[in-house]
C-alpha cells in the first residue's frame, strides 16, 4: 500500500554535514520525495509536532534541541512508506540501534538521533498537515 510519511533530518544531522548521506538512504531505497523544505522552527512548532511528548521529562532538552538550528522537513512517499522510514531510521537510542540503519551508522546519542519519522498513518496525516498544510 502506498503511503505519505513525514521525515525530520533534524539539526545535528545538518550541523554534522550528512544531510545528503541521510537523503541518499532514502532515495536508494526507493522512497519518493514528495515536498522538501529547509527550516528553522520556533518553540511553538516544536510543541505542535512532539505534542504526545510535551510532558516528558525529555522534552524541554528536546525541544531546545530542535530549535538549535534549522533541519530538513520532507514527505517522502513509497509502498509502506511509514513503517519502511522507521525501519531506515533504526531504534531511537543511537547507542542501541542496529548497524546499518541511520541512527545505527551515524548516531550515539538518545536525543540527537538525526531523524524523525511518522509512527502511524493517524501521526503521518497530522503531521503533513502541520508541516505541509498546502501539499495534497
Ligand atoms: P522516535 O523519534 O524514535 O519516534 P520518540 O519516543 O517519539 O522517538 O521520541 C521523540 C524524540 O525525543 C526522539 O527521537 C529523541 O530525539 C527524543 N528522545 C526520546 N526519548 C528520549 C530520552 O529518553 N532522552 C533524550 N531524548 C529522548
Ligand atoms: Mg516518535
Amino acid at each position: 500500500m502506498t503511503q505519505r510519511t513525514l521525515v525530520l533530518i533534524k539539526p545535528d544531522a545538518v550541523r554534522r554535514g550528512l544531510v545528503g548521506n541521510v537523503l541518499s538512504r532514502f532515495e536508494a531505497k526507493g522512497l519518493t520525495i514528495v515536498a522538501m523544505e529547509h527550516r528553522h522552527i520556533d518553540a511553538a512548532q516544536a510543541e505542535a509536532h512532539y505534542a504526545e511528548h510535551v510532558e516528558r521529562d525529555f522534552y524541554p532538552p528536546l525541544r531546545t534541541f530542535v530549535t538549535s538550528g534549522p533541519l530538513v522537513a520532507l514527505v517522502l512517499e513509497g509502498d509502506e512508506a511509514i513503517e519502511v522510514v522507521r525501519l531506515v531510521n533504526g531504534a531511537t537510542d543511537g547507542r542501541k540501534a542496529a548497524p546499518g540503519t541511520i541512527r545505527g551508522d551515524l548516531s550515539l546519542s538518545n536525543r540527537e538521533n538525526l531523524v524523525h519519522g511518522s509512527d502511524s498513518p493517524e501521526s503521518a496525516e497530522r503531521e503533513i498537515a502541520l508541516w505541509f498544510p498546502s501539499l495534497d
